[in-house]
């Protein structure tokens, strides 16, 4: 299995990236915001008190995300691998998914983290927040508050991965093309 984290910052490209990556590498994208995102839409009860939750910018509790991902690497143990778009989030949930991997006797092969600063993702996440009306990128305050609890909550999962030479950083602020141009040099590392 080829098991890949895309990780960054809130509105850094880690969903547009990620749909072209599945694409040419036929791997299976597992976006923990779109899951959530599903749930809400069908008014489950996990879907109602994630709501509450991500309204506010904050992070949904790890044993919640860990449950919804489980699930779902165990009904696909034969997949050429993974796409782990916005999980993990925290040290915990990056401890669960390396324990869940070496059940099935496979890793986290890298992490690639776009690089994007902060006033480009403030103007990418309100854009976007007045084409589809996404709660959480419609109020400045809730995306001042997601980067911040990227910052103090996500960040150190960098970290966990770099001590295990396993990230890869990425310049996010070039166009979409650009970007995944320097993905696919990383990748053929990987993929031969
Ligand atoms: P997510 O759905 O992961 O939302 P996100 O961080 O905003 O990333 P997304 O993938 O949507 O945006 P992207 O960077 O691709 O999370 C939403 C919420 O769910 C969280 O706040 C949290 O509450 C909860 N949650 C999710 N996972 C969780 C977990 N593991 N644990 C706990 N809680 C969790 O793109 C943003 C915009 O930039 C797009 O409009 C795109 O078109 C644009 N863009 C992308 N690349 C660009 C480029 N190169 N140039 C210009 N624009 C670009």
């Amino acid at each position: 299995m080829l098991n890949i984290v895309l990780f960054g910052p809130p509105g850094s490209g880690k969903g547009t990236q990620s749909e072209r990556l599945i694409k040419q590498f036929e791997l299976i994208h597992l976006s923990t915001g779109d899951i959530l995102r599903a749930q809400i839409a069908e008014k489950t009860k996990l879907g109602l008190e994630a709501k509450q939750i991500m309204d506010k910018g904050e992070l949904v509790p790890d044993n919640v995300v860990v449950g919804m991902i489980s699930g779902i690497i165990e009904n696909n143990k034969n997949a050429k691998g993974f796409i782990f778009d916005g999980f993990p989030r925290t040290i915990a949930q990056a401890e669960v998914l390396d324990k869940m991997l070496i059940i099935h006797s496979t890793n986290v092969a890298l992490l690639l983290m776009l690089d994007v600063e902060e006033e480009v993702l403030i103007k990418r996440l309100t854009l976007r927040g007045e084409k589809s009306g996404r709660k959480d990128d419609v109020d400045i305050n809730i995306i001042q508050n997601r980067i911040n609890v990227y910052h103090s909550q996500t960040k150190p999962v960098l970290e966990y991965y770099q001590k295990q030479g396993k990230a890869f950083q990425i310049n996010g602020v070039q166009t979409e093309e650009e970007v995944y141009s320097d993905i696919s040099k990383v990748m053929s590392k990987f993929v031969k």
